[in-house]
């Protein structure tokens, strides 16, 4: 008897925490009120146990990691959603940035001769940044180095691209993959309840669009992730309200590959007088995420935005993934308050830190490929 079957069957344990204990051992999934019982009610190590049950199970001690860089069109933007500090609005345009499409091929080229797997382009919605203008740079970029993997633009933009071009969502990706488009990012999703979204992220695309797009991504044979901004505003109901809806879309499509909770950091945005919740709940969501969202094959802790020793200990509540080397290309959570500053960590470190956790370090590739998987005594090439 393993100690989570002893614990499913221990008197200490209520009902509902040995129901759900035994659906985890028998590979089953949970149901919404489950779901909210293990935020309101669970102890953090139960929660963490069957996370960490689940871990073990899909992808043993692996945790995976690639080498990437972003690139950041623009900080301006014509939303102005609450929690975002980055973004400037256009009538304040000159204390942003709007980078061409020849300062974003510079960008590429800084990283010629580098074995960066995948560019991940995010930014601002600004006009000029349009259909035509994402389908040169992506051309470009491939014509430059075909095997780079283009990661690129959320349903925020693109909802508001092709509904300037007018052409349906599933025309415009279609051009937007002829183009080079390899996967979708899994921002812009913030949280799916219809009335916080007004209040935090009013005008940008509705859930139904976020999901919409998505599912058409799928079916053109793309895959994509998803991401929920916790920590704000929003109640253990809305958490699960958003993965159900996640883990519904996933049903249909098998689409996803990796949830990635990202925290609400409150430095230099509309909502700096929330307090930015512990530890201890940001180990608690990583777990309740990895219990919910049984069709997910990973969950990625985002070290940029929560720090490199929580996405550590992370890794023994759910988490399978700390995303890549990064090089100090994002300014998102640098201007939301992250500690990570200036987020770069080399391979080295990266495995080093993934080692330390007790794990086994896998480069993989956008699409989970292995590319490196660093065993024990092996050296590497960085
Ligand atoms: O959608 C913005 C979030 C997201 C803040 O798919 C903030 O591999 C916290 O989605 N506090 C963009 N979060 C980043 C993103 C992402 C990151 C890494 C990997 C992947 C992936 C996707 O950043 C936005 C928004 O939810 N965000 N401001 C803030 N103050
Ligand atoms: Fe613009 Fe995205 Fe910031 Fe919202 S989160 S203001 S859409 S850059």
């Amino acid at each position: 008897m393993n100690l989570l079957q002893f614990l499913s069957q221990s008197p200490r344990l209520s009902e509902t925490e040995k129901t759900i204990a035994e659906k985890v051992l028998r590979s089953e999934r949970i149901s919404d009120e489950e779901g909210l019982y293990l935020y309101e009610k669970a102890d953090l190590p139960f929660a963490g146990m069957l996370a960490h049950h689940i871990r073990l199970r899909k992808n043993g001690k692996k945790t995976f990691f690639n080498r990437n860089f972003h690139i950041e069109p623009t900080n301006v933007c014509i939303y102005s959603c609450s929690f975002c500090s980055y973004s400037r609005q256009i009538k304040k345009r000159e204390d942003g940035w709007e980078s061409t499409l020849e300062e974003m091929m510079d960008v590429v080229r800084r990283y010629d001769g580098q074995p960066v797997t995948e560019v991940h382009i995010v930014g601002g919605v600004l006009p000029q940044y349009n259909h035509q203008f994402y389908q040169d740079l992506f051309r470009a970029i491939k014509a430059h180095r075909p095997e780079l993997h283009i990661k690129a633009l959320t349903p925020v933009e693109y909802h508001y691209i092709f509904k300037k071009a007018k052409i349906s969502y599933r025309e415009g990706l279609q051009d937007m993959i002829a183009a080079g488009l390899d996967s979708i990012p899994g921002g812009g999703a913030e949280i799916f309840d219809k009335e916080l979204r007004d209040q935090i992220a009013g005008g940008k695309c509705s859930a139904e669009e976020w999901l919409e797009i998505h599912e058409i991504a799928h079916e053109l044979g793309l895959r994509s992730n998803a991401t929920i901004l916790y920590g704000h505003l929003e109640t253990y109901a809305h958490r699960i309200d958003h993965m159900r809806r996640l883990r519904e879309l996933q049903d249909r499509t098998g689409g996803f590959q990796t949830f990635i909770p990202l925290k609400f950091r409150n430095q230099n945005n509309e909502l700096s007088h929330l307090p930015e919740v512990s530890v201890i709940e940001d180990l608690r969501n990583y777990a309740v995420s990895r219990i919910y969202l049984d069709n997910f094959d990973h969950v990625k802790a985002y070290w940029p935005m929560i720090g490199r020793e929580t996405a550590q200990m992370a890794l023994s509540f759910g988490v399978d993934d700390m995303d890549g080397t990064i090089d100090d290309t994002t300014k998102i959570y640098t201007m939301a308050g992250s500690e990570e500053t200036h987020p770069s960590l080399s391979t080295e470190q990266l495995v080093d830190l993934i080692r330390s956790a007790g794990m086994e370090p896998v480069e993989r590739d956008t699409l989970y490929n292995v590319v490196n998987d660093f065993p024990a005594a092996a050296s590497f090439v960085q």
